[in-house]
């Protein structure tokens, strides 16, 4: 998808028969390229070019916090973010070939100002308190453990009033949608007279209670391609696990956060789960299509990702590419937030997923 060829030519290819490589010449002069000499593209599985990797919570927060003393949020984008490269994609600034991850931090007093793109995003907060997202107008304040959309083409906004420093995780479908060539993005007028009441529109319409939707004229028309929910509250996904565990008596459980409206994942690119694993528990390992970025919001416990074994406190975020086969084990109880572009991958019948070995 990213695709950066070092050069703007088409390929050369040779062969000692000398007419075999004036054709193959002529070729390249016409910018055809041979099939035949391009046998390593069709791989028996998928061999992803992203590699499995962690960013340690440590650095991700000193590194965050030195940009809010270093850079003003007007430079870059009107955002103070810093993006999550995988080591494996030849400089690419994205976590995987599908998705940008990023830290974001906002200073107490700041604003990011309001803009809009095609692609889709995602804000997981993992620090702060006082500060508040505005999606098309309907301000959404954050703690830690929420999760809230930005879907594509809505106008986003994010405001620090409190005093302390606020930081999330913000996850995007961007190289996937530059890969496609379909990202338009603008600015738009901030409105001076912003405010944030206690709750949101989008929770009082969609989020008051489980099962409930409302119907009938007086509810405002809804037909977009996203969740109409737009924040999804640490104390409800806390209270789901809880209750979950409880019921299934496992030692490990999973939500899916979804479009309350329909059966639907929360945005058309992107999914969103929250696994909760009891204190020495180990997951099975499995291995799916499409890329998975993981953030630990409690406990602490490993990732075995193919050989790669990592080591998770709260705040770490790793990545899973396409194909690899992984697995958790807690060593206290672990809370661990996935997203993933497994949405695409289904709608388009390239989704796999197996489980390799199941847990212990
Ligand atoms: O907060 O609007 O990490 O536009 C990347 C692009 C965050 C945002 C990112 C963005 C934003």
């Amino acid at each position: 998808m990213i695709g950066a060829t070092d050069s703007m030519t088409t390929k050369r290819y040779t062969s000692p028969d000398p007419e075999l490589d004036s054709y193959y010449g002529d070729l390249a002069a016409k910018d055809l390229q041979p099939l035949w000499e391009l046998g390593e593209m069709f791989t028996s599985e998928p061999k992803a070019a992203a590699v499995p990797h962690r960013w340690r919570a440590a650095d991700l927060h000193e590194l965050a916090g030195r940009a809010g003393n270093l850079v003003p949020i007007e430079r870059g984008g009107d955002r103070r973010v810093i993006g999550l490269a995988n080591p494996g994609l030849g400089g690419a600034p994205f976590i995987a070939p599908s998705l940008w991850a990023g830290v974001q931090f906002l200073m107490p007093g700041e604003l990011a100002p309001p803009h809009r793109h095609t692609a889709a995003a995602l804000r997981f907060i993992l620090g702060g308190r006082g500060a508040y997202t505005v999606v098309d107008g309907d301000s959404i304040p954050m703690t830690p453990g929420d999760l809230v959309l930005t879907p594509g083409w809505t106008v986003h906004e994010h405001h620090n009033p409190g005093d302390e420093p606020m930081v999330w995780l913000d996850v995007l479908d961007l190289p996937l949608v530059i890969g496609l060539e379909a990202l338009f993005f603008e600015q738009r007028p901030g409105n001076p007279e912003q405010r944030c009441p206690p709750r949101s529109a989008s929770e009082m319409l969609y989020g008051q209670s489980a099962g409930l939707v409302p119907v009938g004229n007086q509810t405002p028309a809804f037909d977009g391609p996203s969740s109409p929910l737009t924040v999804y509250r640490w104390t409800d996904t806390d209270a789901a696990l809880d209750a979950l565990l409880e019921a299934t008596s496992a030692d490990e459980g999973t939500v899916r956060f979804r479009d309350p409206t329909r059966a639907r994942d929360v945005m058309p690119t992107l999914r969103c789960e929250m696994t909760r694993m009891r204190a020495g528990a180990t997951g099975c390992t499995q291995r799916q299509t499409g890329s998975q970025v993981f953030t630990v919001l409690n406990g602490s416990g490993r990732a075995q990702l193919a050989e790669h074994s990592f080591d998770l406190t709260a705040g770490d975020i790793f990545v899973v590419p396409s194909w690899v086969p992984w697995h958790l084990s807690a060593d206290t109880q672990l809370d661990v937030f996935v997203t993933s572009d497994a949405p695409v991958l289904e709608a388009l019948a390239l989704f796999r997923r197996d489980q390799v070995e199941a847990s212990r």
